[in-house]
């Protein structure tokens, strides 16, 4: 991180089990991310469960707390990233991790849109800004519509496409979500000189 920086921006990426947070936090982070995963082990079979969903048979571990990780915007802002657990038994964990967060990456897998409900819920809860990134597992097509359908999302929240795996893609889903909370400030301070 530049020694200038000042402006510490704090982005949390959430949503259901397995949808490859760990995995984003870890292709777009500057300095080794900090994770706490643990092996998955046959304690967790049946609640674990991703029953065989392709692109995640060879998923041997799970976030219990969280990822941190670090990118620079320019030489003075600079984005702290945390990545949430997905399993629903440590979802209690999800309020605090939200405190102080600017916004909000919601990481979709499309074969398992339901899994996405909740994240979006606490989200609009805590009245946080949050973009939509669905991440390609190479699952069923679903049209742009269809999806937004399925989560009940305004046509002002972005949604983009991404592979969690590959850095420029994770940073382009960075990118739209801080060009997101930018047009949301400018959208206030325009309401604020009216009023
Ligand atoms: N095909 C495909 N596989 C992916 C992609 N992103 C992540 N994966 C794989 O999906 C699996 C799950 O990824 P994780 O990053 O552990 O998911 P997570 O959301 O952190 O999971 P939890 O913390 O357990 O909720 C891993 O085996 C990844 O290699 C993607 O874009 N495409
Ligand atoms: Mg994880």
């Amino acid at each position: 991180m530049a020694s200038t920086a000042d402006n510490g921006l704090k982005i949390v990426i959430v949503g259901g089990f397995g949808v490859g947070k760990t995995t984003m936090v870890r292709s777009v982070s500057e300095i080794r991310p900090l994770s706490t995963e643990e092996t998955m082990t046959r304690a967790g079979e049946g609640i674990d469960e991703l029953d065989g969903l392709e692109g995640l048979d060879r998923k041997y571990s799970t976030t219990v707390a969280f990822d941190f990780g670090r990118i620079s915007l320019d030489t003075r802002s600079v984005l702290y990233l945390f990545g949430a657990p997905g399993q629903e038994r440590f979802w209690f964990l999800w309020d605090r991790l939200f405190s102080g967060t600017l916004g909000a990456v919601v990481l979709v897998d499309t074969r398992r849109l339901s899994d996405s409900w909740y994240a979006i819920d606490r989200l609009e809860h805590h009245n946080t800004p949050f973009i939509v990134a669905c991440n390609d597992f190479g699952g069923p097509l679903h049209t742009e519509e269809q999806i937004r359908e399925a989560l009940d999302l305004g046509p002002d929240v972005p949604m983009v496409e991404c592979d969690a795996r590959d850095r420029s893609s994770s940073k382009y889903v960075l990118i739209t979500l801080v060009e997101h909370l930018h047009a949301l400030s400018k959208e206030r301070k325009a309401v604020e000189t009216t009023s």
